[in-house]
This record gives structure tokens, sequence and C-alpha cells, in this order.
């Protein structure tokens, strides 16, 4: 849209000069900074399940939970080797933690869900509560709340991980400390945070204090059985089926104020108009097979196995059985700040 004006001789002996002075000229690079439409150097790419399962148990042989601090893969968007993450702006890990083992506890400013993918018996604590994992739980850590996971039960747990590493890292506000214990000491009861916040009701003298959902745990069966009687009961959205977004109950705003959360069922036979979005997403399969199209891309999908589609390449979902996909993504940063947009593709 805007071209580069000609090179001459006289012009580049000039960027040389204000070169040693740390300057450059804006007409140079102005098209490909100020671009008419988003044009994302993320690809988008997909792990299956099954072929990385077996790695995350290797793992859990070759180092301790305890030595790791997390022992957690990290999943690599393919054209953003080395920068620890799936798109611009969001983190992605598997993480695997060993019957007996314990992930001491710490903070951080980066927050940080939790999507329950294989395995019961394991918990992750959050402000004085634990919470047990059961598949397709949704559980988050608020920013700077202390957390550790611990695995009482018989056999492996793993979940996936999704922080907002790469955008905090961005703004250069990260801040982490160790709680010096191996876990947070327990001051409430199993459930108490949902059955407090999570019912449709608030204390009547409770005050929000931060910006994130005092519900830290939403449990599958119930954002399960809210998906089925929607999709039974109609209409389904052309493009993403029934997406309902999960929220946080004192402000009706996301749960974790940098990443959106999402969980969409697809009615068996769904074949889906094609969408864009600027905020690129990342999707973890809960139940269901079917294949989704981003770009040039299809990408055939099983339970378990996680893809990730960039801002604003079209995404269209074809589900083969009744089919739930869990999803998150930077949208309420965009939307704060009046960015976030869509459109049919
Ligand atoms: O469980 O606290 O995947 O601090 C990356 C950083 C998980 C965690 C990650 C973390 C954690």
């Amino acid at each position: 849209m805007f071209d580069k004006p000609t090179s001459t001789n006289e012009r580049q002996g000039f960027y040389a000069r204000i070169d040693q002075h740390d300057m450059t000229p804006l007409w140079e690079v102005l098209g490909s900074l100020v671009i008419p439409q988003p044009n994302s150097p993320c690809v988008a790419a997909q792990w299956h399940y099954d072929a990385i399962r077996d790695y995350l148990l290797e793992a859990g042989r070759l180092i301790t939970a305890k030595e790791a601090e997390r022992r957690v893969l990290i999943l690599e968007n393919p054209a953003l080797r080395g920068q620890s993450a799936i798109t611009h702006t969001m983190y992605c890990g598997l993480q695997v933690i060993m019957p007996g083992e314990v992930a001491p506890s710490h903070r951080h400013t980066q927050s940080a869900l939790r999507f329950v993918i294989e395995g019961e018996g394991a918990y992750t604590a959050v402000n004085g509560e634990r919470v047990t994992m059961r598949r397709g739980d949704f559980i988050i850590t608020p920013s700077w709340t202390w957390h550790d996971h611990g695995n009482p039960g018989e056999e492996p747990v793993i979940w996936m991980d999704g922080l907002d590493i790469p955008l905090i890292r961005m703004l250069d506000a990260s801040f982490a400390e160790r709680l010096g214990e191996e876990t947070q000491p327990v001051t409430q009861p199993e459930g108490d945070a949902l059955t407090r916040y999570g019912n449709n009701m608030l204390p009547v003298d409770w005050e929000p204090t931060t910006k994130t959902s005092p519900v830290f745990h939403y449990p599958y069966d119930r954002s399960r059985e809210a998906l089925d009687k929607l999709a039974r009961s109609g209409p389904l959205h052309p493009a993403h089926g029934v997406k309902m977004q999960f929220i946080n109950p004192a402000s009706g705003g996301s749960v974790i104020p940098t990443m959106g959360t999402f969980m969409q069922l697809l009615p068996k036979g769904f074949k889906g108009n094609g969408e864009r979005v600027t905020d690129g997403t990342i999707y973890n399969v809960v139940e269901g097979r079917g294949r989704t199209t981003i770009g040039e891309r299809t990408f055939d999908w099983g339970p378990r196995d996680i893809f990730v589609a960039p801002s604003w390449l079209p995404v269209s979902h074809e589900a083969d059985d009744d089919a739930v996909l869990f999803s998150y993504s930077d949208r309420p940063v965009q939307k704060a700040l009046g960015l976030w947009r869509s459109a049919p593709a």
C-alpha cells in the first residue's frame, strides 16, 4: 500500500550517515509497518496427541517435577521457533506430573490456564484451595497468585498450560518468586470458591480486588451440559456452532484479563462457514472428530489434539461426531483496546 520511494546514491549516503546515530527513515519501512490487514508471521500448525504423548512420559523419566520446577514441553509455532510462543502473544505447553510428585509453589505476573487432557488424581492449589483435576476441566492460576501442583494419585496426569508469557515479555512486566515451601498451606475446603462465586450469586459484602475471576475452576460437566442443551435448542452460528466464553462472574468479562477462554460444540455433521478473527487462537479438542481448514491447510483432529490458527486466516470447522473444542487467545486484550475484528471469510 505504501510504496518505497526510489533509491538514489544521495539517499543511501544519507541513510548510512543517520544509521551511525541509531536512526532510520520511516519511508523505507512504512509499507511493512502499517499494513492494510494482518499478515501474521505465525503459521497454522497441529500437534497430534498420540504422536507426542510418549515424549511427555519420557520427560517424566528424564527429570523430576521438582528439578524442572515445571515439567513442561513447550509447543512452539513452527514459524517462531526459539521464542516459546505458539502465537505472538500466547504460550502453550503440555505439563506432566507423575504419581507422588509435587511441582513447588511459586507465583509470577504471567497468568496461566490449565486445560486437563489426561489422567485423574492430581491437584493444583490456588489461593489456599486445592482443586482435583478432571479431564476437560478448565482451571486458572491468576497473575501473582501462589500455585503448586501435586499428584497423590496413581497415574501420570497431563494438562495443557496456556500462559500470556510472550505478551508479558513484550511489556517487560515479568516478576516471579518462590514461596520457599513446596506446597502452600491449604486454608479452604475443596470446591469453596466455586460454591461461593460460581452459583450465580456473590457474597453480599464481597468486592473484587483483582481483575481476575474469583472462580478458578470451571468443571467440564457444567460446560458440557450447557453446550449440549444450547446445541439442541439452537440456533447454531454458521461458523462456530455453539461457542461460549468463560466469564468472570464479578465483571461479566473474561476470566483472565489477558486471555479469552472458550468452549464450543459442533454438532455431528456440522459444516461451518469460514470466519476470520484477529486473535490467533489455540484449540484443544475435548471430544469428537472432525477437521479444520485454516488458510490453505486442513487439519484432521480427534480427542486431545491441539492446533493453532493465526490471526486473520480464514478458519472453517467440520465435525464428524458431536465435537467439543476448548480454545484460548488474546481476545480480551484486543477488545479492551478496541482492536478486535471478525469477518466472514
Ligand atoms: O505451572 O506454574 O507451562 O510457571 C510455564 C510456566 C507452567 C506453572 C508453564 C509456569 C507454569
